[in-house]
């Protein structure tokens, strides 16, 4: 079977595009591949949080994807920091990565942006970190929205160098990115990404909002004024997200979909009611796993213990490669 590696960060409540372009790709592919998904709170770190912030959120989050489907019976689901071959790799491939590479990143260049006073160092290597989280499972496939491309990009050119300099250790991975929903933009800045860092959250559908809330997020969102629709990303933004979401629930070509509407009050509401559906058993499953957090825990510590079965040796093949003095 495919060995698949994902991460994603608990720095936020989730939203519809991480569920879309990511998450429920996971939940797609953990029976016809062998999954390993990660919440990487190691990332999180690399801007300013409060004491104690991360690790409540990393619990809510492992409980937001056990209800999007993620089984941590049929696939490895853990917290990056409970693996500590994580660090000690990244640490490695950042000796093995240029200082011009981790400077054409955009997603540094974007988020060292929106920081005020004080950008770390983290967030500049942050790519060797995600880079040594998927070298570690000998990673074929690495399901991720759109704005991943580069990283994985990255990762396979850590990963090739090393190999010239080391001998053959790592294998590259090919991101895997969705055709519909790869880039799910904001309802009111529909130019902008959905994303939780986003100023204001009327344009993003959070995945915990009271279902009211969502329909009429979708309504109120921003399309333009001549009426037509139809399926073109850069001259209508608006109304071209809407039909891709509206076909990432339906399994509809958002292209056909467009045929079928002349209006964009039923195009709203088809949306809205569609991403109801989608959210409303999540919710219910959610509020199940709420209810017992020692359950969560437990899958954690399990997906922890299955993650290091294949992460200890392929640090240790690494080692070895580099040839640091054996420890015995
Ligand atoms: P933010 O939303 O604050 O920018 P992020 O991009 O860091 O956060 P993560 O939680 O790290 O989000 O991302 C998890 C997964 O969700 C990644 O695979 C990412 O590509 C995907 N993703 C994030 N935003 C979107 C979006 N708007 N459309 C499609 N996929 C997305
Ligand atoms: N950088 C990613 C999160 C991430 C990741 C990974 C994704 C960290 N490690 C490994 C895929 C594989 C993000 O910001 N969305």
């Amino acid at each position: 079977m495919t060995r698949v590696f994902s991460g994603i960060q608990p720095t936020g409540d989730l939203h519809l595009g991480n569920l879309l372009g990511a998450v429920r790709n996971w939940v797609e592919m953990q029976h016809r591949s062998e999954g390993v998904f990660c919440i990487v709170d190691l990332h999180a770190l690399t801007v300013a949080t409060a004491p104690g912030e991360v690790g409540s959120r990393t619990l809510e989050l492992a409980q937001v994807l056990m209800a999007c489907g993620l089984d941590p019976e049929a696939t490895t689901l853990f917290v990056q920091s409970h693996v500590h071959e994580h660090a000690e790799l990244a640490w490695i491939l950042q000796c093995n990565t240029s200082f011009g590479e981790l400077n054409r990143m955009t997603q540094f260049k974007d988020k060292s942006a929106r920081q005020r006073d004080f950008i770390s160092a983290g967030l500049f290597t942050y790519p060797a970190l995600q880079a040594a989280d998927i070298l570690l499972y000998d990673t074929e496939e690495v399901p991720v929205g759109e704005d991943q491309r580069q990283h994985i990009e990255l990762t396979r050119d850590v990963a090739e160098r090393f190999n010239a300099r080391f001998g053959e250790t790592f294998i590259l991975p090919e991101a895997v990115i969705p055709p519909t929903a790869a880039r799910v933009m904001d309802l009111q800045n529909p130019t902008d990404k959905m994303s939780k860092s986003a100023e204001s959250d009327a344009g993003t559908i959070l995945l915990g909002d009271d279902l009211a809330v969502t329909a009429k997020k979708l309504r109120r969102a921003v399309t333009d004024s001549d009426n037509e629709v139809r399926w073109d990303p850069a001259a209508k933004p608006g109304v071209s997200n809407l039909l891709g979401i509206l076909g990432a629930c339906t399994g509809d070509d958002p292209e056909a979909l467009a045929e079928r509407y002349d209006q964009y009050g039923p195009l709203k509401n088809d949306t809205a009611e569609a991403v109801v559906s989608l959210l409303e058993p999540i919710q219910q499953r959610l509020a199940e796993l709420r209810a017992d957090p020692g359950e969560t825990s437990r899958a954690l510590a399990a997906g922890a213990d299955k993650a290091r079965t294949v992460a200890v040796p392929v640090l240790r093949r690494a080692t070895e490669h580099i040839g640091l003095l054996s420890g015995g």
